[in-house]
C-alpha cells in the first residue's frame, strides 16, 4: 500500500499534530465493521463501502474474518483526517486510529484490549435490537474503563426502529448524560446545538419551525453540557435565561465528554452516510487527545512504584502491546500502544510481562509466565487493517505495528533497556470453558502444538492445559465462538484436523469403610519362581489426610527388606486406583503376610502390595471424590432467581448473594461441582440473558453421590 493510501505523511511535524485514538464498541451485529467503512469513505480512504461477503472490508481484514463472515479481531485502522472533516485548511493534521472490535462476549478480551488502547470510544447501537443485556455489559466494560463515550445509532432504516425510542431507552439504561447531538431530520440530520440542518454536503441555519419542536431537548442538552463546565456561575447565568455562546458551549461539550459525563448521540445509516460526518468531525473536535488518557501505573521491574507516566514524545520510552498477531513471512508482529517516548525501528527495548505478579493468580503465570528481556523492535508501521505501512517512529499517543518482538505477549511493557518499567496491565478474562482436543491423527500432533502456541498468543483469553491428572490436552476458551474460531484455524491455517472428547474431571477416589485384603502373588511353575503375599488392612482417613503406611508385621511374616517393596507397590497402584482415578484418604496397615527363601523379590512384593490394595479397597466399597470449585456468579438482579434454581439442579451449594458494586447487579457465590460448570458459560449466558459473568477456581474435593458415580465413570471410560 502507498502511503496515501492511509493518508500518513511521515514529514507531519509531531508537534502540531494531533492524534484521535477512538475504539468502536457494541453488541455483536450493531453494524460497526459498516460504520467504519462509511467513516472510511466519508474521509475518501475507500471509494466504496467493503463488503462482508466479498471480504473487501477494511477491518474484518483476516483470512477467518471472511470465511467466517464476522468480527473476532481487535482490527486497527489509521488514517489521517480529511482536511475538510477536520475544521478547513489551516487546522492541525489529525492521525486517527480506529480500533474495531467484535461484539460476540467470547471476543471480551479484544474489548479490553481496545479500550485500553483508545483514548475514547463510538459505542454502537441498533435501533432494532435497542438495550439488551450483552449491551449493557459492554457498556459497563466502557465505564470500567472509564471511557468517554459517543453513541452511533444503526439501522434506523429498518422498519421499526425509532430514534427518539432508542435514545429513550439507552437514557433509561445509562442515565441522562445520554444525549442526542444529531438528529434525524428529512434525508439528512439537524443539530439543536449549533441549530444546523445537513443534508449530504449542505449545511444550513434550521428555520424556526424546524427548531420549535426541539428548543425543549436543546435546553436539556445544553443543561447537561454545561453542568461539568468550569466555568463558575455558567449554570445560574443559563439558568436566569442567558444564551450562551455556541463557542463556549463546544468547549464545555469536549470537557463533559472527556470526563465520561456526557454522551452524544448520532444517527447513522452506512448507505447513505448519514451521521458519517458529523462523527468525523465530533471526533476531531469534541473527542479527547491522547495526552488526557488516564495513564496506567508504571513500577521498576522489581515491583516498586516508578514515576508516573507522562504522555510525551521525548520522554522515557513506555509502550504497551494490546495484540499479538502473525503473519506467514514478517513472524510475530506486536500491535503497540505507545504511552510515554518516541519507538524507532531497529531499537532495542526492553520486554516485560509480569501479570501474576498484578493478579495475584497463580493460575496467571502458567498463563503468561513472567519475563524480562531485552530485544530489538524491526519494522514499526501503521495499519489500515491488513495493510501495514511503515513508519520512522512512533511517539507518545501512537498505536503501530512492530515487527521482531518475537518474546513479546500481549499485556507487556515495552521501555527503554537502560529504564525497564512494567505497567499493570488491564484485567485479561479468563477463558471458562473447556474441551478435550487431540489430533485426529497421531502424526499431526507437534503440528497441533505449534498451531496453539501461535493461537494463544494471538487470543491470550485462551489457554492451553495438558492436565496431569485425567492426561487430558484441555483447550480453554471463552465459549463456542471462540472454539469454533480456533478449531476452523488450526485447520485452515496449521493443516491440523482437530477431535474433540468430553472433559474429564480430575476424580478421586477413598474408600467408604474398613476392611482387609490378600494380595497374592504366587508363580512357582518352573525356573525361578515368584512369592509374595501379604495382608492388609484399609481404612478412610478424614480429607486431606493423603496416604499413610503403617507396618504391623510382627514375627518377620514379611521380612524387613521387604516392607517398604510393600508399600511401593501401593502407591504404584494408588495413582490409578481402582477405577481409574488417584486414590487418596486412607490408611493401609500390613497385617502380615508370607515370603518363600528363594522365590521372595523385591518385585514380587510390589505386586503383592497393588494386589491387596486392589482386593481391600473393593471389599470396603469405592467413594469417588469430585472436584467443588468456589464460584462467584454477578448477574442483573431480575436474574437471580433464575442462577439460583440452576444452581441447585446442579448440585451447587449457595454461600449467600450480595448486591454487587455495580448498581442493578447481584453476586451469587458458591461451591459448585466442577462436573457441573464444564458448560456453564454457555448456560449462564443464556439463564441471565448476556448480564451474566463468572469465576471458578478450584476448592475442595466431596463424596460424589452415587448417581453421580456413575455419570463420572461413564465420561471416564469413553
Ligand atoms: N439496514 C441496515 N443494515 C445495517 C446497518 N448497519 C449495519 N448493517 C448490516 O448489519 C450487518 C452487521 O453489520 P456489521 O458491521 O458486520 O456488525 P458488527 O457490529 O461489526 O458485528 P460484529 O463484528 O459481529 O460484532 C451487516 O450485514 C451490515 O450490512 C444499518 O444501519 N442499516
Ligand atoms: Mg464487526
Amino acid at each position: 500500500m502507498s502511503a496515501s493510501a492511509n493518508g500518513r505523511n511521515d514529514s507531519t511535524t509531531s508537534t502540531a499534530r494531533e492524534v484521535r485514538n477512538v475504539v468502536v464498541v457494541g453488541p455483536q451485529g450493531a453494524g460497526k465493521t459498516v460504520f467504519i467503512e462509511s467513516l472510511l469513505f466519508a474521509n475518501k480512504n475507500i471509494t466504496r463501502l467493503g463488503s462482508k461477503t466479498e471480504g473487501t472490508s477494511v477491518a474484518d481484514h483476516t483470512e477467518v474474518e471472511r470465511r467466517l463472515q464476522r468480527s473476532v479481531n481487535l482490527s486497527v485502522v489509521t488514517t489521517e483526517v480529511n482536511e475538510r472533516l477536520r475544521g478547513g485548511p489551516g487546522s492541525p493534521p489529525v492521525t486517527l486510529t480506529l480500533l474495531a472490535t467484535p461484539g460476540h462476549p467470547d471476543y471480551v478480551g479484544e474489548v479490553r484490549a481496545g479500550l485500553r488502547a483508545g483514548d475514547a470510544a463510538l459505542f454502537v447501537i441498533s435501533a432494532i435490537d435497542g438495550i439488551d443485556p450483552g449491551t449493557a455489559m459492554l457498556w459497563r466494560e466502557c465505564a470500567l474503563a472509564d471511557m468517554p463515550r459517543a453513541v452511533v445509532i444503526t439501522h434506523l432504516d429498518q422498519q421499526r426502529a425509532s430514534f427518539t425510542d432508542v435514545v429513550k431507552s439507552a437514557r433509561k439504561a445509562f442515565g441522562d448524560g445520554i444525549q442526542p447531538l444529531y438528529i434525524p431530520h428529512g434525508e439528512g440530520t439537524i443539530a439543536p446545538l449549533s441549530r444546523k440542518v445537513r443534508e449530504g454536503d449542505e449545511t444550513r441555519k434550521a428555520t424556526e419551525e424546524e427548531m420549535a419542536g426541539i428548543e425543549d431537548l436543546r435546553s436539556e442538552i445544553v443543561e447537561a453540557i454545561i453542568t461539568e463546565s468550569d466555568s463558575e456561575g455558567l449554570l445560574d447565568r443559563y439558568l436566569s435565561g442567558e444564551d450562551i455562546p455556541f463557542r463556549q458551549l463546544v468547549d464545555d461539550l469536549t470537557t463533559a465528554v472527556a470526563r465520561a459525563s456526557f454522551f452524544p448521540v448520532v444517527p447513522s445509516h452506512p448507505h447513505t452516510g448519514l451521521g458519517a460526518r458529523e462523527v468525523m468531525e465530533l471526533i476531531t473536535w469534541g473527542f479527547p487527545s491522547p495526552a488526557q488518557h488516564h495513564m496506567p501505573k508504571a513500577f521498576t521491574n522489581k515491583g516498586a512504584a516508578a514515576d508516573p507516566i507522562v504522555p510525551e514524545a521525548d520522554g522515557p520510552l513506555i509502550a504497551e502491546v494490546i495484540k499479538t498477531t502473525t503473519d506467514a513471512y514478517v513472524g510475530r508482529i506486536s500491535v503497540v500502544r505507545v504511552f510515554s517516548g518516541t519507538l524507532r525501528p531497529d531499537s532495542q527495548v526492553h520486554i516485560s510481562g509480569h501479570l501474576a505478579q498484578f493478579t495475584g493468580n497463580k493460575r496467571d503465570e502458567a498463563w503468561h509466565q513472567g519475563h524480562d528481556e531485552v530485544g530489538r523492535a524491526g519494522t514499526i508501521s501503521t495499519m489500515f487493517g491488513g495493510k501495514l505501512t511503515p513508519v520512522a517512529k512512533a511517539e507518545a499517543g501512537d498505536i503501530v505495528a512492530v515487527s521482531n518482538l518475537e518474546s513479546a505477549e500481549t499485556g507487556d511493557t515495552l521501555a527503554d533497556p537502560d529504564n525497564p518499567v512494567v505497567i499493570e496491565p488491564w484485567v485479561f478474562p479468563h477463558p471458562l470453558l473447556p474441551v478435550a482436543i487431540r489430533a485426529a491423527t497421531s502424526k499431526d500432533e507437534d503440528k497441533l502444538m505449534r498451531g496453539l502456541a501461535r493461537l494463544q498468543a494471538e487470543n491470550p483469553t485462551t489457554q492451553v492445559v495438558v492436565d496431569s491428572e485425567t492426561s487430558q490436552l484441555v483447550l480453554w476458551t471463552m465459549g463456542e465462538s471462540q472454539l469454533e474460531l480456533l478449531l476452523d484455524t488450526l485447520k485452515e491455517r496449521d493443516g491440523v484436523e482437530v477431535e474433540i472428547e468430553p472433559v474429564r474431571v480430575a476424580v478421586q477416589e477413598t474408600v467408604r469403610a474398613k476392611a482387609t485384603g490378600i494380595g497374592r502373588h504366587v508363580k512357582q511353575s518352573g525356573g525361578h519362581g515368584q512369592y509374595a503375599i501379604a495382608h492388609v488392612t484399609i481404612e478412610p482417613l478424614p480429607q486431606g489426610g493423603g496416604f499413610e503406611f503403617v507396618d504391623e508385621v510382627v514375627g518377620g511374616a514379611v521380612p524387613r527388606q521387604f516392607i517398604p517393596s510393600v508399600e511401593k507397590g501401593i502407591r504404584t497402584q494408588m495413582e490409578k486406583g481402582v477405577t481409574g482415578y488417584p486414590m487418596v484418604d486412607f490408611r493401609i496397615r500390613l497385617t502380615g503376610g508370607k515370603a518363600h527363601s528363594v522365590d521372595s523379590s523385591d518385585a514380587a512384593f510390589q505386586m503383592a502390595g497393588a494386589l491387596a490394595l486392589k482386593e481391600a479397597a473393593t471389599a470396603a466399597g469405592i467413594q469417588l471424590l469430585e472436584p467443588i470449585d468456589s464460584v462467584a456468579i454477578t448477574v442483573d438482579d431480575e436474574f437471580v432467581g433464575a442462577v439460583m434454581n440452576d444452581l441447585a439442579s446442579r448440585r451447587g451449594r449457595v454461600n449467600g448473594t450480595e448486591q454487587s458494586d455495580e448498581a442493578g447487579r447481584t453476586t451469587v457465590t458458591a461451591h459448585v461441582p466442577a462436573f457441573e460448570l464444564v458448560r456453564y458459560t454457555q448456560v449462564l449466558r443464556s439463564l441471565a440473558r448476556g448480564s451474566g459473568e463468572f469465576t471458578r477456581s478450584p476448592d475442595h474435593y466431596a463424596p460424589a453421590p452415587v448417581s453421580v458415580q456413575e455419570r463420572l465413570t461413564e465420561v471416564a471410560e469413553d
